[in-house]
């Protein structure tokens, strides 16, 4: 119980009734008297040093932040579970894969990668999809991206291609997105970015939900059972919901509209108790498959498409509990792909190999301490001991003197500690995934590293012709965002070994001439599509997950409005009714009903297809207001699904609305339209390239 009382001086005082539970203290413990005002000498005068109280709290306050993460600085976090489906013993012995129907822990964390923490959640960009096991043989990182492939294929270019799309050294601009002359620069000097470069400019970079992305591990990883076979393997994640993505011009409004639209989705997707899911997929594969393909399983700019080799689902993951602290659990979470655990080892992959080292280094700079592994959110849960002691932070208080192994203790009767164990413990694969060229150092890019289009070509080839057209489009939007002249021609250039057609597109959009093809270094082939690279290929026509806005007014009829929201619900989208007021709307049948968002505030960007429920009152009313008129223009561009009451037609012919599949009465057409996007509208709404 806390009671309220003003002091003399007019500030407001809680005092607890509790003194045993609800005590406020200073960080030793001691009992804060007054938390509203400092110590001073006078009740006009200095304040006093001597003030420890103020002094510990002010001191606390200006260490608040530690460094963010260097990328993926923007996150956004779940606790949950993993449960395998059968059992992968032939596989591994990884003790997560063992059991069917066991669940292991987990703590899944979302990313964007280009922008700072406080940046947006809607720019273009690849998104992080880092998910830590905490199994009971330790803690596995499985530290992954919402895309199959990377930019480069050696980690010694990252710290390059990070400073070219990072904000311009001089100018501290652009914040949070890759539409600026250095990342160009860079991209176009690196044919190796041009696979990576065909998904970013997909609509694959401006997802609708973090709860509609799909995962990878990116790297070729192996896994070894028990008596030391070893199966290489590349991991997929599968949203349950299917993907789903947004429109470049949804994705710009999204910023304005909600700078933490992912985040909240999540929150709320959680707090609301419809738990994001995903399954876990492999692709399993031997030395010998290996060796029958044309692309290296070693180059992360390379993936195998899943008609060569299908993803072999083998458990799901759902997150149902939002962190308790987004500090002490999101920001000090520290994932590091050299978490791995016995049943579970590397490759060779020099993008992999770079990235062992740096995650743990970077941990330390950001956390401060060699300890940060005893901050909860990253203990494993399982039993932990060893003889490293001390550092800054340590939290543990071992006991004995046994701070050293090989010890004999035991014999003077105290603890001797822990020892290895050559059959439980992690052992590292003798075998090398290619047997040749191994043994001299060099530093080299091998020469099946060589091909850089062939695979951006297989993605442009499996698009449908609006993803095509999207890609065409974003091309064209970031180089013209590009101000030193002779980039954007040297990427036509790279871009004509892709495709040609590709290339006259983006030129035609740009009005620049088709320069000379860009030499490969070696000559692309065209492989068979691969409809999985598709999102609309692979979207769900379903409700579920998402969100349907209700635009109301004062006049609104209440029964028609409930009758199609309860429908909606049911096939397990949730309703926000937007009105001009937040207070209450006033239906035809007298009713009052508290709206969920206020118009102005409230754009239909936020949503995945609306409702215009207006009387002949509220329409007059807002046919006059600006707010109303673009919610409903933004729909019909974001080829949104639009049911309407009769009395609302007019307003819908001033937002420019034109009657087609996607635009319906109030009834269960609106249900079956609302599940997809009107792709067939796109063509008489914008040029795109
Ligand atoms: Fe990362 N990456 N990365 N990365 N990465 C980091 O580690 C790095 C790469 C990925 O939610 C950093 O803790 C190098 C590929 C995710 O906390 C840093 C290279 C993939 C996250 C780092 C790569 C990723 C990171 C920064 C090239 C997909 C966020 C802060 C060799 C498979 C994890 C941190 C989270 C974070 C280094 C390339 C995914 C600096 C050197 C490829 C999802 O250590």
């Amino acid at each position: 119980m806390i009671k309220k009382i003003n002091s003399k001086g007019g500030e407001t005082h809680q005092t607890s009734e509790n003194q045993d539970t609800d005590l406020l203290t200073t960080n030793q413990g001691i009992p804060v008297s007054d938390n509203q005002n400092s110590l001073k000498s006078g009740a006009r005068g200095p304040t006093l040093l001597e003030d420890f109280m103020l002094r510990e709290k002010i001191f606390h306050f200006d260490h608040e932040r530690i460094p963010e993460r260097i990328v993926h600085a923007r996150g956004s976090a779940a606790h949950g579970f993993f449960e395998l489906y059968e059992s992968l013993v032939d596989y591994t012995s990884a003790d997560l894969f063992q059991r069917a129907g066991e669940k292991t822990p987990v703590f899944t964390r979302f990313s964007t990668v280009a922008g700072g923490a406080g940046s947006v959640d809607t720019p273009r960009d690849v998104r992080g999809f880092a998910v830590k096991f905490y199994t009971q043989k330790g803690n596995w990182d499985l530290v992954g991206n919402n895309i199959p492939v990377f930019f480069i294929q050696d980690a010694i270019k990252f710290p390059d291609l990070i400073h070219s799309v990072k904000m311009e050294a001089d100018r501290a601009f652009p914040q949070a997105g890759s539409a600026h002359d250095t990342f160009w620069d860079f991209a176009s000097l690196m044919p190796e970015t041009t696979h990576m470069l065909m998904w970013a400019m997909s609509d694959r970079t401006i997802p609708r939900s973090l709860r509609t992305i799909e995962g990878f591990g990116i790297h070729t990883f192996r896994l070894v059972n028990a008596k030391g076979k070893t199966t290489f393997v590349k991991f997929h994640w599968k949203p349950k919901l299917g993907m789903q993505s947004t429109l470049w011009d949804e994705a710009l409004k999204l910023q304005a509209a909600d700078n933490d639209y992912h985040r909240r989705d999540l929150w709320e997707a959680i707090d609301t108790g419809g738990f994001p899911e995903w399954e876990l997929g492999m692709q399993l594969f031997d030395q010998k498959f290996a060796d029958s393909l044309p692309y290296d399983v070693l180059d992360s700019t390379k993936l195998i498409p899943e008609e060569v080799l299908p993803v072999k689902i083998v458990g799901r993951m759902v997150l149902d509990r939002n962190p308790d602290n987004f500090f002490a659990e999101t920001e000090q979470v520290a994932y590091c792909p050299a978490n791995i655990v016995p049943g579970i080892d590397f490759s060779d992959d020099p993008l992999l190999q770079g990235r062992l080292f740096s995650y743990l280094d970077t941990q330390k700079s950001r956390l401060g301490t060699s300890n940060f592994h005893q901050i909860p959110i990253n203990a494993p849960k399982c039993p932990m001991q060893n003889f490293q002691r001390d550092g800054m932070m340590q939290t543990m208080v071992p006991k004995g003197r046994a701070n050293y192994e090989p010890n004999s203790l035991a014999q003077a009767g105290e603890e001797n500690g822990p020892r290895e164990c050559p059959f439980s413990g992690f052992k590292t694969v003798a075998g090398r995934a290619q047997a040749d060229e191994q043994g001299d150092k060099l530093r080299i890019r091998p020469a099946s590293f060589a091909d850089h289009y062939s695979q951006a070509r297989l993605f442009w080839k499996s698009q449908t012709d609006n993803e095509r057209a999207h890609i065409a489009s974003s091309f064209v939007f970031e180089l013209s965002k590009v101000q030193a002249e002779h980039i954007p021609p040297r990427m036509l250039a790279n871009l004509r070994n892709v495709d040609d057609e590709l290339a006259k597109r983006v030129a035609a959009g740009l009005a620049l001439e088709l320069p000379k093809k860009t030499p490969p270094a070696s000559e692309p082939y065209d492989l068979p599509a691969s409809d999985a690279l598709s999102i609309q290929k692979n979207m769900k026509q379903t409700l579920e997950g998402r969100c349907i806005g209700m635009l109301v007014a004062d006049g609104s009829d209440l029964q028609a409005v409930s009758k199609l929201k309860k429908t909606i619900e049911k096939a397990g989208a949730t309703v926000k009714l937007v009105a001009p007021k937040i207070g209450k709307v006033k239906f035809s049948d007298g009713q009052f009903v508290k709206p969920d968002g206020q118009l102005a505030g409230t754009p239909s960007q936020l949503f995945d297809a609306v409702v215009v429920a207006l009387s002949v009152e509220g329409t007059r009313a807002m046919l006059r207001e600006s707010a109303a008129v673009q919610w409903i223009m933004d729909a019909f561009g974001h080829l949104k699904a639009i049911a309407h009451s009769p009395e609302a037609k007019p307003l819908l012919d001033k937002a420019g609305v034109v009657a087609d599949a996607g635009v319906t009465n109030m009834d269960n057409k609106f249900i079956e339209a609302a599940a997809i996007r009107q792709w067939d509208r796109e063509p008489s709404l914008r040029t795109l390239a």
